[in-house]
């Protein structure tokens, strides 16, 4: 029963440690556009500067560039890294108004950091928003599963250890 608390407590700990938010997360600090900036050009890409590099790795990071509509997609390929840079090709804008950048990396400390900014467009462009099966196509995922149940794995086989070292002191000692 002391060993199944011990288990309990380490799974638990192991499951806020994931979900909570850590010092050594990376944080934007640069972007092009600059947020909240007004232009009347629609940028040929956006990039983002964090202060750590970003993991590079199969759908690992994402920008989504969101047309005023709020559902027109406008970024043109996936996101790609260059250490502390994460970069991803804009299509021609289109109508003129506010436009958000959506954006998931997954952060030095293995933690995946969200955000958005937004710029505003002040003259309409000629693009068009890119088809909904590119959209869907465009490998604009989320973390794959796998990442997430091989961190949790390794919390269960850690705290299992730990619990079957406890336990097997408490033996000895008895
Ligand atoms: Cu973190």
């Amino acid at each position: 029963m002391r060993r199944f608390a011990v288990v309990v407590a380490l799974v638990g700990a192991g499951l806020v440690g994931l979900a909570g938010t850590a010092s050594a997360h990376n944080s934007l600090i640069d972007s092009n556009p600059k947020n909240e900036a007004t232009t009347d050009t629609g940028p040929a890409e956006v990039s983002l500067t964090f202060d750590l590099p970003v993991r590079a790795g199969e759908g690992l990071n994402s920008i989504a560039v969101t047309g005023p509509d709020g559902k027109s997609r406008w970024e043109a390929g996936p996101a790609t890294v260059d250490s502390t840079v994460v970069t991803a090709p804009v299509r021609e804008l289109g109508p003129k108004g506010v436009y958000t950048i959506g954006y998931r990396v997954m952060s030095a400390d293995g933690h995946p950091v969200t955000g958005k900014l937004t710029f505003t467009l002040t003259r309409a462009g000629n693009g068009t928003p890119a088809k909904a099966a590119e959209e869907s196509a465009g490998g604009g995922g989320g973390i794959p599963l796998w990442v997430w149940l091989a961190g949790a794995g390794v919390l269960l086989v850690a705290g299992l250890v730990f619990a079957m070292r406890v336990g097997g002191g408490d033996k000895q000692n008895a």
